[in-house]
Formats: C-alpha cells, sequence, structure tokens
C-alpha cells in the first residue's frame, strides 16, 4: 500500500510543489500555489511537515498587515491539518542584490542586508517551531577567479555564521543550523562545492556543535561523488542534520529529479542507509516537478516521492532480512571492520611482533560482487 503516515517524517518545500516551472529557457507554466493549500494537499497525501524560505511565505514587500494575514491563515492552516514546520530557511539568492552571493558578496552593506534578512529569518523559523535553520549560499561563489579572494569569503562566511549562532544562543531558540553544500549552479563554483567542503569549515566556528549539514542527493551526484557514502560521513561526524532527498542522473545541470528517479541504486543503499543510522530527523523532498506537469501532476509526482521511499524501506528491510544475504555479509567479512585492529589489552609491539602470510592472504577474494548482486535483485524484484 506504501501509503505515508505522519510517523514517516516526510516533508516538503514550499518551494518544491509551489515551483511554477521557470527555467532558464521558458517561463513559468504553473500558477502561483497558495501556501495555505500545499499545507493542506501534502497534510492529505501523509506529509509531516513543510518547510519554507522567508520569502515563499512572504512576498518581499509585504506590509506588516499583509505579514500577519498571510502568517494567520499558514497557522490555521497548519492548526487543521497538524502539519509541522520543521525546517525553514532564508532565500538570499533570487533579488539582483545577490548577484555576487550574500554572506560573501564582495560588498560590505550586501552582506550586512544578508545577516538582517537571515535573522529575521530565524526569528520566523523560530516562531512556527522550526528545529533546523538550512543555509544553502547558492550565489556565493564565482565564475572567475581574479574577481573573489577565496579565503577571504571563507572568512566572511565563518563571520556570518558565528553572528547566527551568536543571536540563536542570545534568544535562547531551539534551533540548529544546517549547511547544504552545492557545486555549482546557479554559480559557476559554488563556495563549499561538497558535504566534505561543509564539514571542513563546520569545524572552524566559534559554535561547531550548533551547525551541520543538509546533504541533497543530486548535489553530491553532480559533482561525481557517491552521496550515500557522504551521507554516512556526515553521520560519523554526528552532523546529519537534515537532508535533501531527490533524484539526479550524473554529473549535468541539477536535475532535482523526483525521490527515486535517477540513480535508483544509490537511492536503495541511502535508504538502507538512513533506517539502520538511527536518523530520526525530517526526510526532507527537495525536487521539483518537472515542467511537463500541471498541477495535477505535481501532487502525483509529489506523492510518488515518499511512495519512492517507502518502497525502497521495505526492500532494504528484506534485503537485511535474507538469511542468504546474512550468509554472503559473512563471506564478505563485512562486520569484521568494526572490530577495532588492536585487540583489547595489545600493544602496537604485539602488532609488530606478528607473523602473517601475506601471500595466502593476498589470496582471498571478499565475493562482493555475490553480496551487491542480491541487493540488486531484491531491488529488481526477483527475490
Ligand atoms: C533551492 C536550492 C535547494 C535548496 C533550497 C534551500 S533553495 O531550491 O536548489 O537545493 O535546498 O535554500
Ligand atoms: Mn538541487
Ligand atoms: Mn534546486
Ligand atoms: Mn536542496
Amino acid at each position: 500500500s506504501y501509503r505515508p503516515e505522519p510517523e514517516d517524517k516526510f516533508s516538503f518545500g514550499l518551494w518544491t510543489v509551489g515551483w511554477r516551472g521557470v527555467n532558464t529557457f521558458g517561463d513559468a507554466v504553473r500558477p502561483p500555489l497558495d501556501p495555505a493549500e500545499a499545507v493542506h494537499r501534502l497534510a492529505g497525501l501523509g506529509a509531516y511537515g513543510i518547510t519554507f524560505h522567508d520569502d515563499d511565505l512572504i512576498p518581499p514587500g509585504s506590509s506588516a498587515a499583509e505579514r500577519d494575514a498571510i502568517l494567520g491563515r499558514f497557522r490555521k492552516a497548519l492548526d487543521e491539518t497538524g502539519l509541522t514546520v520543521p525546517m525553514a530557511t532564508v532565500n538570499l539568492f533570487s533579488h539582483p542584490v545577490f548577484r555576487d552571493g550574500g554572506f560573501t558578496s564582495n560588498s560590505r552593506a550586501t552582506r550586512r542586508y544578508a545577516i538582517r534578512k537571515a535573522v529575521r529569518a530565524i526569528d520566523l523559523a523560530a516562531e512556527l517551531g522550526a528545529r533546523t535553520f538550512v543555509c544553502w549560499g547558492g550565489q556565493d561563489g564565482a565564475e572567475t577567479e581574479a574577481g573573489k579572494d577565496d579565503r577571504a569569503a571563507l572568512e566572511r562566511l565563518r563571520e556570518a555564521f558565528n553572528l547566527m549562532c551568536g543571536y540563536v544562543r542570545e534568544q535562547g531558540y531551539d534551533l540548529r543550523f544546517a549547511v547544504e553544500p552545492k557545486p555549482n549552479e546557479p554559480r559557476g563554483d559554488v563556495l563549499l562545492p561538497t558535504v566534505g567542503h561543509a564539514l571542513a569549515f563546520i569545524g572552524e566556528l566559534e559554535h561547531p556543535e550548533m551547525v551541520g549539514v543538509n546533504p541533497e542527493v543530486g548535489h553530491e551526484q553532480m559533482a561525481g561523488l557517491n552521496f550515500a557514502h557522504g551521507v554516512a560521513q556526515a553521520l560519523w561526524h554526528g552532523k546529519l542534520f537534515h537532508i535533501d532527498l531527490n533524484g539526479q542522473r550524473g554529473v549535468k545541470y541539477d536535475q532535482d529529479l523526483r525521490f527515486g528517479a535517477g540513480d535508483v541504486k544509490e537511492a536503495f543503499f541511502l535508504v538502507d542507509l538512513l533506517e539502520r543510522s538511527g536518523y530520526d530527523g525530517p526526510r526532507h523532498f527537495d525536487f521539483k516537478p518537472p515542467r511537463t506537469e500541471d498541477v495535477d501532476g505535481v501532487w502525483e509526482s509529489a506523492a510518488a516521492c515518499m511512495r519512492n521511499y517507502l518502497i525502497l524501506k521495505e526492500k532494504a528491510a528484506a534485503f537485511r532480512a535474507d538469511p542468504e544475504v546474512a550468509d554472503a555479509l559473512a563471506a564478505s567479512r563485512v562486520a569484521e571492520l568494526s572490530e577495532p585492529t588492536l585487540g583489547t589489552g595489545e600493544s602496537l609491539a604485539d602488532l609488530l611482533a606478528e607473523d602473517f602470510d601475506v601471500d595466502a592472504a593476498g589470496e582471498r577474494g571478499y565475493h562482493f560482487e555475490r553480496l551487491d548482486q542480491l541487493a540488486m535483485d531484491h531491488l529488481f524484484g526477483v527475490r
């Protein structure tokens, strides 16, 4: 049946189902989506959360009275449906003022404006009960080398995070930050291009414990990287604060396909990893319903994101429960990697004194192919 329930913690960005299909060459193909309607539609499909940029919810230039009216309608929809706002973020990329980025624009006045806008968005996030604040600096990057001092940009980015963390602590908000990496698009090269870059950056902050990552399937794949491996490392660092699920086919522009479309095998192992990891945060879909779709197609693709997750979850569980898989895992010595290389009570000297038949050990294969094919058999539905 694969019917999503709120316990599955599926959430969607307002900008995803609300995407009107404007792309580099084409105009909008769909009408604007009212945020309150989005809440009702998503709740009806079985989602538990909705997320937004400040500007998605409250159009820039709204008066105080308009803001109150929009928020009132949105809150009413949340109350009526029980939908939550697990995450919110700030748009520091659409307006022309951000043409050279927000926190790392060469223009100091722009950077100051970006921090003001972010702080107001943090207030809005806290007001609606969000626990995670995502920072995607899409316009923070460069097309030229000469025009951007990368080390200065990193310094300014650090300054912005330190200020935002300080503000959240001062206000006593229960809110953590999640940095979203992306290698390129809209900029030729974006700052913090991959999960690894983001993790290293976080270690240089004043309050690293308040900042984690929000990796997106397609973004790591745009860099030719294995997404499940990136998520595993984020988990190992205790830094998987949030996740953007979608689909991508290889190294090309950001496709934001519905989850499951694109690299299905990587999606399978991602769900397998997430479900066994103890990650209990939102399963957030950041996809763009293709412009071929009318309004009905938008909701069909949103439902399909959740359906594909639940199908993969079932397949991964069946893979793990299969006795032949247990046997193949043992043959591949997968569990042996969890044993410390040095035994308890042993010293390096014991290890150095050990005799080892290198040639005999070198002859033995690992049988990963058999194990991996069992996963594929499960994925294909023939087991
Ligand atoms: C934008 C981007 C996404 C980010 C969003 C958060 S905005 O759609 O392409 O990957 O997650 O700022
Ligand atoms: Mn994307
Ligand atoms: Mn995108
Ligand atoms: Mn994203």
